[in-house]
Protein backbone atom coordinates (compact mmCIF):
# COMPACT_ATOMS: atom_id res chain seq x y z
CA UNK A 1 0.00 0.00 0.00
CA UNK A 2 1.29 3.52 -0.87
CA UNK A 3 0.34 5.28 2.62
CA UNK A 4 1.36 9.00 1.54
CA UNK A 5 -2.06 10.15 1.13
CA UNK A 6 -2.44 9.22 4.48
CA UNK A 7 0.20 11.21 6.20
CA UNK A 8 -0.05 14.75 7.38
CA UNK A 9 2.42 17.55 6.35
CA UNK A 10 4.08 17.13 9.64
CA UNK A 11 4.77 13.56 9.79
CA UNK A 12 5.85 13.56 6.16
CA UNK A 13 8.53 15.73 7.16
CA UNK A 14 9.73 13.92 9.64
CA UNK A 15 13.14 12.69 9.39
CA UNK A 16 15.37 10.44 11.25
CA UNK A 17 18.52 12.73 13.09
CA UNK A 18 21.44 12.20 12.22
CA UNK A 19 22.64 10.65 15.46
CA UNK A 20 20.39 8.09 14.97
CA UNK A 21 22.95 6.39 12.32
CA UNK A 22 25.80 6.60 15.19
CA UNK A 23 23.41 4.80 17.38
CA UNK A 24 22.83 2.06 14.78
CA UNK A 25 26.31 1.62 14.41
CA UNK A 26 26.83 0.95 18.32
CA UNK A 27 24.58 -1.07 18.44
CA UNK A 28 25.53 -3.60 15.96
CA UNK A 29 29.23 -2.79 16.94
CA UNK A 30 31.65 -5.74 18.55
CA UNK A 31 33.06 -4.45 22.27
CA UNK A 32 36.29 -3.77 21.12
CA UNK A 33 34.36 -0.51 19.34
CA UNK A 34 35.63 2.71 20.46
CA UNK A 35 32.77 4.99 21.19
CA UNK A 36 32.91 8.73 21.39
CA UNK A 37 30.30 9.03 19.76
CA UNK A 38 27.03 8.60 22.41
CA UNK A 39 25.46 11.97 24.62
CA UNK A 40 24.90 9.70 27.08
CA UNK A 41 25.67 10.58 30.66
CA UNK A 42 28.00 8.27 32.78
CA UNK A 43 25.52 5.67 34.76
CA UNK A 44 28.22 4.85 37.32
CA UNK A 45 27.55 8.60 38.70
CA UNK A 46 23.58 7.89 38.95
CA UNK A 47 22.71 7.50 42.71
CA UNK A 48 20.68 4.28 42.19
CA UNK A 49 22.59 1.20 42.67
CA UNK A 50 20.18 -2.39 42.99
CA UNK A 51 16.94 -2.84 42.62
CA UNK A 52 14.83 -5.45 44.10
CA UNK A 53 11.01 -6.61 42.66
CA UNK A 54 8.98 -8.58 44.79
CA UNK A 55 6.67 -10.96 42.20
CA UNK A 56 3.84 -13.02 43.18
CA UNK A 57 4.18 -16.26 42.04
CA UNK A 58 7.63 -16.34 41.09
CA UNK A 59 11.26 -15.70 42.19
CA UNK A 60 12.05 -11.98 42.82
CA UNK A 61 13.09 -10.11 40.01
CA UNK A 62 16.83 -8.73 40.95
CA UNK A 63 18.59 -5.77 38.97
CA UNK A 64 22.07 -5.88 40.18
CA UNK A 65 24.86 -3.34 38.78
CA UNK A 66 25.06 -4.10 35.28
CA UNK A 67 21.63 -4.59 34.81
CA UNK A 68 20.11 -0.93 37.04
CA UNK A 69 23.22 0.34 34.51
CA UNK A 70 21.29 -0.60 31.45
CA UNK A 71 17.76 0.82 33.08
CA UNK A 72 18.97 3.65 33.90
CA UNK A 73 20.60 4.96 30.45
CA UNK A 74 18.78 6.07 27.37
CA UNK A 75 17.39 3.24 25.48
CA UNK A 76 19.23 2.66 21.76
CA UNK A 77 15.71 1.38 21.14
CA UNK A 78 14.81 4.90 19.79
CA UNK A 79 17.31 4.17 16.57
CA UNK A 80 15.32 1.63 15.35
CA UNK A 81 12.89 1.94 12.57
CA UNK A 82 11.75 -0.95 9.98
CA UNK A 83 9.89 -2.60 12.34
CA UNK A 84 6.32 -3.40 12.45
CA UNK A 85 6.39 -2.80 16.15
CA UNK A 86 7.17 -0.04 18.39
CA UNK A 87 7.05 0.33 22.24
CA UNK A 88 4.95 2.93 23.38
CA UNK A 89 4.22 5.02 26.57
CA UNK A 90 1.00 3.01 27.54
CA UNK A 91 -1.35 2.95 23.89
CA UNK A 92 -2.41 6.68 24.79
CA UNK A 93 1.35 7.56 23.52
CA UNK A 94 1.15 5.62 20.62
CA UNK A 95 -2.35 6.61 19.74
CA UNK A 96 -1.35 10.05 20.48
CA UNK A 97 1.41 9.63 17.99
CA UNK A 98 -0.98 8.21 15.21
CA UNK A 99 -3.54 11.02 14.94
CA UNK A 100 -0.64 13.42 14.69
CA UNK A 101 0.75 11.15 12.10
CA UNK A 102 -3.01 10.53 10.29
CA UNK A 103 -5.07 13.99 10.99
CA UNK A 104 -5.06 16.80 8.69
CA UNK A 105 -8.03 19.65 9.50
CA UNK A 106 -11.06 19.10 7.64
CA UNK A 107 -9.86 15.43 6.96
CA UNK A 108 -12.49 12.58 7.73
CA UNK A 109 -12.58 9.95 10.69
CA UNK A 110 -15.01 7.64 11.52
CA UNK A 111 -15.06 6.90 15.54
CA UNK A 112 -18.57 5.34 17.71
CA UNK A 113 -20.23 7.37 20.39
CA UNK A 114 -19.44 7.18 23.46
CA UNK A 115 -16.14 6.75 23.04
CA UNK A 116 -12.98 7.43 25.67
CA UNK A 117 -12.74 10.92 26.14
CA UNK A 118 -8.67 10.48 26.52
CA UNK A 119 -8.14 9.59 22.70
CA UNK A 120 -11.38 11.94 21.50
CA UNK A 121 -9.65 14.49 23.20
CA UNK A 122 -6.29 14.20 21.63
CA UNK A 123 -7.89 13.86 18.11
CA UNK A 124 -10.23 16.59 18.65
CA UNK A 125 -7.54 20.03 18.60
CA UNK A 126 -6.22 18.19 15.12
CA UNK A 127 -9.08 19.64 13.34
CA UNK A 128 -10.81 16.38 11.83
CA UNK A 129 -14.42 16.06 11.04
CA UNK A 130 -14.99 13.09 13.40
CA UNK A 131 -18.12 11.31 12.28
CA UNK A 132 -20.49 9.13 14.12
CA UNK A 133 -21.13 5.36 13.18
CA UNK A 134 -24.31 3.76 14.62
CA UNK A 135 -23.42 1.19 17.39
CA UNK A 136 -25.11 -0.99 19.28
CA UNK A 137 -24.60 -4.05 22.14
CA UNK A 138 -22.46 -5.81 20.15
CA UNK A 139 -20.57 -2.55 18.66
CA UNK A 140 -20.21 -0.89 15.15
CA UNK A 141 -23.25 -1.81 13.19
CA UNK A 142 -21.96 -2.92 9.55
CA UNK A 143 -25.08 -1.58 7.83
CA UNK A 144 -24.94 1.93 9.75
CA UNK A 145 -21.53 2.24 7.99
CA UNK A 146 -21.99 0.90 4.96
CA UNK A 147 -25.09 3.52 4.97
CA UNK A 148 -22.24 6.61 5.74
CA UNK A 149 -19.88 5.33 3.29
CA UNK A 150 -22.48 5.60 0.52
CA UNK A 151 -22.41 9.08 0.36
CA UNK A 152 -18.89 8.10 -1.67
CA UNK A 153 -18.09 6.09 -4.41
CA UNK A 154 -15.03 3.70 -3.68
CA UNK A 155 -13.18 5.58 -6.24
CA UNK A 156 -13.03 8.53 -4.45
CA UNK A 157 -10.48 7.87 -1.89
CA UNK A 158 -8.16 8.81 -4.88
CA UNK A 159 -8.98 12.04 -5.29
CA UNK A 160 -8.12 14.02 -1.80
CA UNK A 161 -10.86 16.73 -2.60
CA UNK A 162 -13.48 14.00 -1.69
CA UNK A 163 -12.28 13.82 1.92
CA UNK A 164 -13.40 10.07 1.87
CA UNK A 165 -12.49 8.54 5.81
CA UNK A 166 -8.95 8.28 6.22
CA UNK A 167 -9.88 6.09 9.60
CA UNK A 168 -12.05 4.39 11.65
CA UNK A 169 -11.44 4.71 15.25
CA UNK A 170 -12.81 1.98 17.67
CA UNK A 171 -12.32 -0.07 20.78
CA UNK A 172 -13.46 -3.62 19.35
CA UNK A 173 -13.27 -5.53 23.17
CA UNK A 174 -15.33 -4.13 26.75
CA UNK A 175 -15.17 -0.53 24.77
CA UNK A 176 -14.89 2.43 27.34
CA UNK A 177 -17.04 3.20 28.80
CA UNK A 178 -20.29 0.58 27.09
CA UNK A 179 -18.35 -2.53 28.23
CA UNK A 180 -19.68 -3.42 24.25
CA UNK A 181 -17.25 -5.62 22.26
CA UNK A 182 -17.42 -6.06 18.49
CA UNK A 183 -17.94 -9.56 16.99
CA UNK A 184 -15.54 -11.30 14.74
CA UNK A 185 -18.38 -11.20 11.96
CA UNK A 186 -19.60 -7.53 12.10
CA UNK A 187 -15.27 -7.08 12.55
CA UNK A 188 -14.98 -8.84 9.29
CA UNK A 189 -17.40 -7.05 7.24
CA UNK A 190 -16.03 -3.75 8.68
CA UNK A 191 -12.69 -4.57 7.47
CA UNK A 192 -14.03 -5.81 4.06
CA UNK A 193 -15.51 -1.76 4.17
CA UNK A 194 -12.06 -0.83 4.89
CA UNK A 195 -10.66 -2.64 1.88
CA UNK A 196 -13.57 -1.12 -0.39
CA UNK A 197 -13.57 2.35 0.48
CA UNK A 198 -9.67 2.30 1.23
CA UNK A 199 -9.05 3.74 5.23
CA UNK A 200 -7.33 2.42 7.84
CA UNK A 201 -8.20 0.58 11.11
CA UNK A 202 -7.09 2.00 14.43
CA UNK A 203 -7.92 -0.56 16.98
CA UNK A 204 -7.67 0.68 20.19
CA UNK A 205 -7.30 -2.75 22.29
CA UNK A 206 -6.45 -2.28 26.03
CA UNK A 207 -9.59 -4.49 27.06
CA UNK A 208 -8.05 -7.25 25.02
CA UNK A 209 -7.10 -9.59 28.00
CA UNK A 210 -9.83 -8.62 29.71
CA UNK A 211 -12.48 -10.17 28.03
CA UNK A 212 -14.72 -12.45 30.20
CA UNK A 213 -15.92 -14.93 27.61
CA UNK A 214 -14.15 -17.76 25.83
CA UNK A 215 -13.12 -17.99 22.53
CA UNK A 216 -11.68 -14.31 22.26
CA UNK A 217 -12.85 -13.03 19.17
CA UNK A 218 -10.25 -12.23 16.44
CA UNK A 219 -8.50 -8.72 15.84
CA UNK A 220 -8.56 -6.48 12.86
CA UNK A 221 -5.23 -7.32 13.25
CA UNK A 222 -5.10 -10.77 12.56
CA UNK A 223 -7.55 -9.74 9.42
CA UNK A 224 -5.31 -8.05 7.86
CA UNK A 225 -4.12 -8.43 4.27
CA UNK A 226 -3.53 -5.07 3.41
CA UNK A 227 -1.58 -3.34 5.78
CA UNK A 228 -4.41 -1.06 6.90
CA UNK A 229 -4.64 -2.06 10.70
CA UNK A 230 -2.95 0.30 13.31
CA UNK A 231 -3.38 -2.10 16.85
CA UNK A 232 -2.55 -0.31 19.97
CA UNK A 233 -1.78 -2.72 22.97
CA UNK A 234 -1.02 -1.87 26.39
CA UNK A 235 0.64 -3.46 29.86
CA UNK A 236 -1.92 -0.89 31.76
CA UNK A 237 -4.96 -3.08 32.38
CA UNK A 238 -3.01 -6.40 33.26
CA UNK A 239 0.57 -5.73 34.77
CA UNK A 240 0.84 -2.03 35.89
CA UNK A 241 -0.55 1.17 34.87
CA UNK A 242 1.93 3.85 36.12
CA UNK A 243 4.58 1.92 34.41
CA UNK A 244 3.47 3.21 30.87
CA UNK A 245 4.12 0.45 28.61
CA UNK A 246 2.55 -0.64 25.87
CA UNK A 247 2.96 -1.44 22.27
CA UNK A 248 1.97 -0.42 18.80
CA UNK A 249 1.59 -2.77 15.41
CA UNK A 250 0.74 -2.09 12.12
CA UNK A 251 2.73 -1.46 8.44
CA UNK A 252 6.31 -1.01 9.00
CA UNK A 253 5.67 2.73 6.91
CA UNK A 254 3.06 3.63 10.02
CA UNK A 255 4.83 2.22 12.81
CA UNK A 256 8.69 3.97 11.56
CA UNK A 257 6.38 7.65 11.60
CA UNK A 258 5.26 6.97 15.18
CA UNK A 259 9.16 6.23 15.99
CA UNK A 260 9.95 9.47 14.20
CA UNK A 261 7.86 11.29 16.61
CA UNK A 262 8.97 9.85 19.35
CA UNK A 263 12.73 10.31 18.85
CA UNK A 264 11.46 14.20 18.99
CA UNK A 265 9.52 14.05 21.66
CA UNK A 266 10.18 11.21 24.73
CA UNK A 267 13.19 9.28 22.54
CA UNK A 268 11.65 6.41 24.06
CA UNK A 269 9.44 5.11 26.94
CA UNK A 270 11.10 4.73 30.70
CA UNK A 271 13.97 2.02 29.96
CA UNK A 272 13.02 1.11 33.94
CA UNK A 273 9.84 0.21 33.17
CA UNK A 274 11.22 -1.67 29.78
CA UNK A 275 13.02 -3.46 31.28
CA UNK A 276 10.93 -4.79 34.68
CA UNK A 277 8.08 -6.08 31.94
CA UNK A 278 10.93 -7.62 29.52
CA UNK A 279 12.76 -9.10 32.99
CA UNK A 280 8.70 -10.34 34.14
CA UNK A 281 8.05 -11.68 30.52
CA UNK A 282 10.94 -13.80 30.67
CA UNK A 283 9.89 -15.12 34.34
CA UNK A 284 6.65 -16.32 33.42
CA UNK A 285 6.80 -17.20 30.21
CA UNK A 286 3.55 -17.81 27.70
CA UNK A 287 1.64 -19.44 30.66
CA UNK A 288 3.22 -17.87 33.06
CA UNK A 289 1.51 -14.34 31.46
CA UNK A 290 -1.84 -16.15 30.64
CA UNK A 291 -2.31 -18.13 34.27
CA UNK A 292 -2.14 -14.05 35.42
CA UNK A 293 -4.35 -13.15 32.81
CA UNK A 294 -7.09 -15.36 33.86
CA UNK A 295 -6.37 -14.73 37.76
CA UNK A 296 -7.42 -10.96 36.22
CA UNK A 297 -10.45 -11.96 34.18
CA UNK A 298 -11.50 -14.00 37.50
CA UNK A 299 -11.71 -10.69 39.30
CA UNK A 300 -12.97 -8.29 36.95
CA UNK A 301 -15.84 -10.72 36.04
CA UNK A 302 -16.84 -11.46 39.57
CA UNK A 303 -16.47 -7.67 40.18
CA UNK A 304 -18.92 -6.91 37.46
CA UNK A 305 -21.41 -9.50 38.34
CA UNK A 306 -21.35 -8.20 41.91
CA UNK A 307 -22.09 -4.86 40.37
CA UNK A 308 -25.01 -5.94 38.26
CA UNK A 309 -26.15 -7.64 41.36
CA UNK A 310 -26.09 -4.14 43.11
CA UNK A 311 -27.38 -2.28 40.21
CA UNK A 312 -30.61 -5.14 40.12
CA UNK A 313 -31.22 -4.28 43.47
CA UNK A 314 -31.53 -0.10 42.81
CA UNK A 315 -32.11 0.54 40.09
CA UNK A 316 -33.69 -1.92 37.88
CA UNK A 317 -36.81 0.42 37.54
CA UNK A 318 -35.13 3.51 37.31
CA UNK A 319 -32.47 2.91 34.29
CA UNK A 320 -31.17 0.32 32.00
CA UNK A 321 -27.71 -1.44 30.99
CA UNK A 322 -26.20 -4.01 28.58
CA UNK A 323 -23.85 -6.65 30.36
CA UNK A 324 -19.95 -5.50 29.98
CA UNK A 325 -17.98 -8.50 27.80
CA UNK A 326 -15.05 -7.36 28.93
CA UNK A 327 -13.02 -3.92 30.55
CA UNK A 328 -14.05 -2.26 33.97
CA UNK A 329 -17.13 -0.48 33.01
CA UNK A 330 -20.81 -0.30 33.45
CA UNK A 331 -22.81 1.81 31.25
CA UNK A 332 -26.49 3.12 32.89
CA UNK A 333 -28.99 5.16 31.29
CA UNK A 334 -31.47 7.02 33.84
CA UNK A 335 -34.87 6.56 32.54
CA UNK A 336 -36.73 9.61 32.55
CA UNK A 337 -33.35 12.13 33.06
CA UNK A 338 -32.23 14.04 29.95
CA UNK A 339 -29.24 15.61 31.06
CA UNK A 340 -27.20 13.36 33.70
CA UNK A 341 -24.66 16.13 34.63
CA UNK A 342 -26.22 18.02 37.36
CA UNK A 343 -27.17 14.59 39.13
CA UNK A 344 -23.72 13.36 38.79
CA UNK A 345 -21.33 16.27 39.15
CA UNK A 346 -23.68 17.65 41.58
CA UNK A 347 -26.03 16.27 44.02
CA UNK A 348 -24.21 12.61 43.81
CA UNK A 349 -20.66 14.13 44.96
CA UNK A 350 -22.52 15.87 47.69
CA UNK A 351 -23.76 12.30 48.66
CA UNK A 352 -20.03 10.88 48.52
CA UNK A 353 -20.50 8.71 45.27
CA UNK A 354 -18.20 9.98 42.11
CA UNK A 355 -19.27 8.90 38.82
CA UNK A 356 -18.33 9.99 35.08
CA UNK A 357 -21.55 11.92 33.30
CA UNK A 358 -21.97 10.58 29.49
CA UNK A 359 -21.96 14.00 27.72
CA UNK A 360 -18.19 13.91 27.95
CA UNK A 361 -17.91 10.33 25.78
CA UNK A 362 -19.82 12.27 22.42
CA UNK A 363 -17.74 13.74 19.86
CA UNK A 364 -20.17 17.46 21.30
CA UNK A 365 -19.55 17.35 25.12
CA UNK A 366 -22.22 20.29 25.08
CA UNK A 367 -25.54 17.59 24.08
CA UNK A 368 -27.03 16.47 27.47
CA UNK A 369 -26.79 12.38 28.42
CA UNK A 370 -28.56 10.25 30.17
CA UNK A 371 -25.97 7.94 30.46
CA UNK A 372 -23.09 7.49 33.26
CA UNK A 373 -20.17 5.48 33.54
CA UNK A 374 -19.40 3.60 36.72
CA UNK A 375 -16.22 1.32 37.22
CA UNK A 376 -16.24 -2.08 39.23
CA UNK A 377 -12.99 -1.97 39.17
CA UNK A 378 -11.41 -0.71 42.77
CA UNK A 379 -14.96 -0.69 45.02
CA UNK A 380 -16.22 -3.71 47.73
CA UNK A 381 -19.65 -5.03 46.90
CA UNK A 382 -20.47 -2.99 50.10
CA UNK A 383 -19.43 -0.21 48.36
CA UNK A 384 -21.61 -0.83 45.29
CA UNK A 385 -24.43 -1.21 47.23
CA UNK A 386 -24.22 1.94 49.13
CA UNK A 387 -23.06 4.01 46.05
CA UNK A 388 -26.56 2.84 44.30
CA UNK A 389 -28.83 2.99 47.29
CA UNK A 390 -27.86 6.48 46.94
CA UNK A 391 -27.56 7.11 43.43
CA UNK A 392 -31.39 5.41 43.75
CA UNK A 393 -32.63 8.10 45.91
CA UNK A 394 -31.65 11.00 44.10
CA UNK A 395 -32.73 9.93 41.06
CA UNK A 396 -36.12 9.25 42.71
CA UNK A 397 -35.71 12.99 44.11
CA UNK A 398 -34.57 14.49 40.70
CA UNK A 399 -37.65 12.78 38.34
N1 LIG B 1 -9.83 6.62 32.76
C1 LIG B 1 -7.47 3.81 28.00
N2 LIG B 1 -8.55 4.43 30.14
C2 LIG B 1 -9.80 5.72 31.74
C3 LIG B 1 -8.53 5.32 31.19
C4 LIG B 1 -7.43 6.76 32.76
C5 LIG B 1 -6.32 8.22 34.32
C6 LIG B 1 -7.37 5.85 31.69
C7 LIG B 1 -8.76 3.34 26.00
O1 LIG B 1 -2.29 2.17 27.84
P1 LIG B 1 -2.79 3.41 28.50
O2 LIG B 1 -2.60 3.37 29.97
O3 LIG B 1 -2.19 4.63 27.88
O4 LIG B 1 -4.37 3.43 28.24
C8 LIG B 1 -5.05 4.52 27.71
C9 LIG B 1 -6.38 4.12 27.17
C10 LIG B 1 -6.54 4.07 25.79
N3 LIG B 1 -7.70 3.68 25.24
C11 LIG B 1 -10.01 2.89 25.33
C12 LIG B 1 -8.67 3.39 27.39
O5 LIG B 1 -9.74 3.04 28.13
C13 LIG B 1 -7.37 3.94 29.49
C14 LIG B 1 -6.27 7.29 33.27
C15 LIG B 1 -7.54 8.60 34.86
C16 LIG B 1 -8.73 8.06 34.35
C17 LIG B 1 -8.67 7.15 33.30
O6 LIG B 1 -11.03 6.98 33.27
O7 LIG B 1 -10.85 5.29 31.28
Amino acid sequence: MNYSRFLTATSLARRPNPIRTTVEIMSRAPRTLISLAPGSPNPKLFPFKSAAFTVENVATIQLEEEMIERALQYSPSYGQGQMDLCITSGCQDGLCKAFEMLINPGDTILVNEPLFPGTLYAMKPLGGNIINVPSDEYGIIPEGLKKILSQWKPEDSKDPTKKTPKFLYTVPNGNNPTGNSLTGDRKKEIYELARKYDFLIIEDDPYYFLQFNKPWEPTFLSMDVDGRVIRADTFSKVVSSGLRVGFMTGPKTLIERIVLHTQVSSLHPCTLSQLMILQLLTQWGEEGFLAHVDRTINFYKNQRDLMLAAADKWLCDLAEWHVPKAGMFLWIKVKGISDTKELIEKKAIEREVLLVPGNGFYIDASIPSSFFRASFSLVTPAQMDTAFQRLAQLIKESV
